[in-house]
């Protein structure tokens, strides 16, 4: 299925009216305070998040898992989604792929259906967590950490087919997130394990192209209970500083034990120049992966906060590739991934909204009532218009969530695909 832009415009026409007043109000205030509203607008039009394949369908728990009508089956099927998903949101331009789950069959195919509906490929991601069928050794006890060297080297190769996927792909960076750990005190020598994983990832960042990036998850526990070899953002930095210049730290916002400063940890990589990138989510105790700014949208907006000053400030650190990386039990899969699109947007908007040279001052000044106000203010201020007039400027839909129900979407999607339908992946 494919939304055309006349079938958005048609839904636009009813709510037209209404944002231009909602949008007419929101300008008179922000140009009174001398924001530059049209800079604000490009940034936001200009803010592509990549969907991961693995979203698409219904997710579960180990506890059981309730598929969702009219998932995808096959990567074609998935860059659909995506599409639907980016003619909507206008924010949704990127995919990223994960092997084994998504090798294609034709790869000029799949490059041109990408093509045709706007979409570029994103970091492209390893699973050395499972085990793969048919193959010769396990990672029961570890992948690029592992003791036994057949296992390890197992899982090097596997990263390096994946680089050649995602090449053939146009990708040009790979993310790798290890489960590997351990669940029981003195089960594994932490200082071999931490220096098998970086000889291993040396070894994969030398065989990468040039043109390529490097991407570290880190996270502190799950599926290991008591140990992991990558668990927080030093032991991220601390590798990719062993690799070189093209490896970073990949942040995912469910990856942190509870209350942890998390835009602290990207103000910190970005003056190092050392992010990368980021996976959004929201959680409310550990790796939820729910809907982004479902539960805490100002932690979200502070986050953005640190993001917008550190793309202004720090030439040092790269462009970022921004990810959501989100699981679905309870919802459409369609409708979660554009209400975290959205909620993206206004974090990010509300951030832009910041007076930075004012809150310097304050800072100087040492008033710290007036450094609260300048952020709240921001956060408080109702940003929905500007992210609408970002959507409408790249032929998007006004609301996206009411236009997905109101084409019926998944409807169709179910008429084309079956009722009883399983998505690869987790
Ligand atoms: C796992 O917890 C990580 O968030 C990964 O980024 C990701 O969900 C996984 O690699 C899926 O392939
Ligand atoms: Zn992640
Ligand atoms: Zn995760």
């Amino acid at each position: 299925m494919q939304l055309t832009k006349d079938q958005l415009q048609t839904i636009n026409q009813s709510g037209l009216s209404r944002h231009e007043t909602d949008f007419n109000y929101l300008l008179d205030k922000l140009l009174a305070n001398g924001t530059a509203v049209e800079d604000v607008i490009t940034r936001l039009a200009d803010f592509q998040v990549a969907i991961p394949s693995w979203a698409l369908g219904a997710g579960g728990t180990r506890f059981g898992r309730f598929s969702y009508h009219g998932e995808p089956a096959s990567l074609e099927q998935k860059l659909d989604d995506v599409g639907v998903l980016h003619a909507l949101t206008q924010t949704a331009g990127a995919v990223s792929l994960h092997i084994p789950w998504d090798i294609p069959t034709d790869y000029a195919a799949v490059r041109e259906r990408a093509d045709s509906l706007g979409l570029k490929f994103d970091a492209i991601n390893s699973n050395t967590f499972q085990d793969q069928h048919g193959a010769d050794h396990s990672y029961k006890h570890g992948s690029l950490s592992a003791g036994e060297e057949g296992a390890r080297r197992q899982a090097i190769e596997h990263n390096l087919e994946v680089v050649e996927i995602g090449r053939r792909l146009g990708s040009q960076s790979l993310t790798v997130w290890l489960a590997d750990g351990t669940n029981f005190p003195g089960q594994r020598n932490f200082q071999r394990n931490l220096l098998q994983t970086q000889d291993s990832l040396q070894q994969i960042y030398a065989a990468l192209p040039d043109d390529w990036k490097l991407y570290i998850e880190y996270k502190p526990y799950e599926p290991n209970f008591y140990s992991t070899v990558i668990q927080d953002w030093g032991t991220s930095l601390m590798l990719a500083n062993a690799c070189g210049d093209r490896a970073f730290t990949l942040v995912d916002l469910g990856h942190h034990l509870p209350n942890t400063n998390i835009e602290q940890i990207v103000a910190t990589l970005m003056l190092k120049g050392k992010l990368g990138g980021f996976h959004f989510n929201d959680s409310k105790y550990g790796d939820d992966d729910l809907t982004v700014g479902s539960t805490k949208p100002y932690a979200l907006f502070l986050i953005f906060n640190e993001l917008v000053y550190g793309m202004r400030n720090n030439p040092q650190n790269p462009d970022l590739a921004w990810m959501i990386d989100a699981s679905h039990n309870v919802k459409d899969p369609l409708e979660d991934l554009i209400q975290s699109l959205e909620a993206i947007q206004i974090a990010y908007a509300q951030a832009l909204l910041v007076d930075q040279e004012e809150l310097a001052r304050a800072q100087e000044a040492h008033d710290v009532v007036r450094c609260q106000e300048i952020l709240q203010d921001a956060y408080r201020t109702d940003v929905r218009p500007l992210v609408q007039r970002a959507r409408l400027s790249r032929g998007g839909a006004l609301n996206p969530l009411h236009a997905y129900r109101k084409l019926e979407v998944r409807n169709e999607l179910i008429r084309e695909r079956g009722k009883h339908t399983v998505a690869t992946g987790l």
